[in-house]
């Protein structure tokens, strides 16, 4: 649709940028903080980015009080942060660790003060190890009644502070990840305990829902989703059926769960021809159709493109047919055939030959970002709040101490006018966060591959003297929200 003109951002749109704990904040045993599962995963051999660990991380939580006046100078709206659970809960249940609720508190504090609104994550993806151990974490039931009890805490000590809440961050990507590829913990590769696992996190989520409309009734709550549009190859109706299964086995599955409160059917006899289903029962049921978020988190970085599956039609070899590498989290899509694949029947992952590429090969795509908040908005009729979007680049310091990091700003650039015609399309929206604020942790990419308006000075081996430097991005964005976007065209 063209649009003459743009509609403006509105007032009190809230131009913000994310983080997570265990990629900024080290400190990884300080103040009474138990083990995570990343913070024993990263310690496997060849799992990580020149054995790169969050054990001092960027330092955040010695310098969160500088990384936030940081934020204030920039004018930032909204800073999207997530609470280590093992930090307040080290043993991930029973006893309460005041030292590291204080921390939160104090952030936020900080955070207030300059005005700037806080949206808390409550897990981005740091498991507490002590859960995986004694329950076999996300696998068991009990780990939902320790995601409660932590809730709880927080929900008590933060619930008059913070407005805006985040259950979990890109559950099909950590899912994915952890249970089907194994390039996540628990480091495991089997598709049924995937699909059991990511079913127990529905329910955590939807109990965690409940429990905050009881206990926060002025804040508002969603989950945060990796989203990604689905485009079929050609016109051919077999590809624009392949994207709808796609679509439906990508977004649909998660989304329908938080928002509908159920399953989509399609995908779910699919999975039960397989033997793959997850185990659902009438409790579930009636608790899924009661949890509803205020809003919905969407990360975006890329979609995916797709044709018919290959049993109907097998594929030729050609350069187009390469798969998707299985460190892509936003398409689920086989490396190797796995006889429990359920995508094989449904679709084939391919390049988009329309789209140019990072330097980690994820397709740049401005447009797909109108379309996925078109998208969502449609499906689901939610606020939508982005909480990630943003471009991992190699930068370089020059020897006058700058980052001139052009290619970002063009890449936030494009996203936020596709952002500004989804608005204009009459997507109401809540506030946008880029990902991230300061260069961090990447989880498995080291510090090579840096997101921040903030320059951190470290490398892999090296945590140097870790020097924080704006980057010619971080001006740009002052801009931005000086001017309530007025600036992007
Ligand atoms: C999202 C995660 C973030 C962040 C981002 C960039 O999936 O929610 O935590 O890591 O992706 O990912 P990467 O560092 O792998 O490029």
């Amino acid at each position: 649709m063209y649009q003459e003109k743009l509609d403006a951002f509105p007032s009190s749109f809230l131009w913000g940028a994310a983080s997570a704990a265990y990629q900024i904040e080290g400190a990884y045993d300080t103040d009474g903080k138990g083990p995570s599962i990343w913070d024993e995963f990263t310690k496997i051999e060849g799992k990580t980015f020149e054995g790169t660990n969050g054990d001092v991380a960027i330092d955040h939580y010695n310098r969160y009080k500088e990384d936030v006046k940081l934020m204030a100078d920039m004018g930032l709206k909204a800073y999207r942060f997530s609470v280590s659970w093992a930090r307040i809960l080290p043993d991930g249940e029973g006893r309460v660790n005041e030292e590291g609720l204080a921390f939160y508190e104090n952030l936020v504090d900080e955070l207030n003060k300059y005005g700037i609104e806080p949206v808390l994550t409550l897990y981005h993806w740091d498991l507490p190890l002590a859960l995986q151990e004694k329950y076999n974490g996300w696998e068991s039931r009990e780990t939902i009644s320790a995601f409660k009890e932590y809730c709880k805490v927080l929900y008590e000590r933060l619930g008059e502070k913070v407005r805006y809440w985040v259950t979990f961050n890109e559950q099909n990507v950590f899912t994915s990840m952890g249970y089907r590829w194994a390039t996540h913990p628990p480091n495991v590769t089997d598709t049924k305990r995937m699909f059991e696992a990511n079913h127990i996190i529905n329910l955590a989520n939807a109990e965690a829902i409940v429990l905050f409309k009881e206990m926060v009734p002025n804040g508002k709550i969603g989950p945060s989703f990796g989203y990604g549009p689905v485009y079929p190859l050609t016109a051919d109706p077999s590809d624009v059926l392949a994207a709808e299964n796609a679509h439906e086995f990508s977004n649909s599955w998660w989304l329908d769960v938080y928002c509908k409160g159920r399953y989509p059917v399609a995908v779910f006899k699919q999975l039960e021809r397989k033997g793959i289903a997850p185990t659902v029962t009438s409790e579930d049921k009636a608790l899924l159709k009661k949890a509803k978020p205020d809003f919905l988190g969407i990360n975006y970085y890329h979609g995916g493109t797709v044709k018919q599956n290959k049993i109907e039609k097998p594929a030729q070899e050609n350069e187009q047919d390469k798969k998707f590498s299985s460190t892509d989290p936003y398409l689920m899509q086989p490396k190797e055939e796995q006889s429990q694949s359920p995508e094989i029947p449904m679709y084939q992952s391919l390049d988009n030959p329309y789209l140019e590429k990072t330097e980690w090969g994820w397709e740049i795509d401005p447009v797909g970002f109108r379309l996925a908040l078109r998208q969502v908005y449609a499906r689901y009729d939610l606020p939508i709040f982005v909480t990630e979007n943003g471009l991992g680049a190699k930068d370089v310091l020059t020897e006058e101490g700058e980052i001139n990091d052009d290619y970002r700003i063009d890449y936030l650039n494009q996203h936020v006018v596709e952002m500004k015609k989804a608005i204009t399309d009459g997507v109401e929206m809540i506030g946008y966060c880029a990902w991230s604020f300061t260069d961090l942790l990447s989880w498995l990419n080291g510090y090579k591959k840096r997101y921040g308006f903030v320059f951190v000075n470290r490398t892999e081996q090296d945590e140097k003297d870790l020097k924080r430097i704006p980057k010619k991005s971080y001006f740009w964005y002052k801009d931005v929200i000086e001017q309530n976007g007025e600036n992007i065209k």
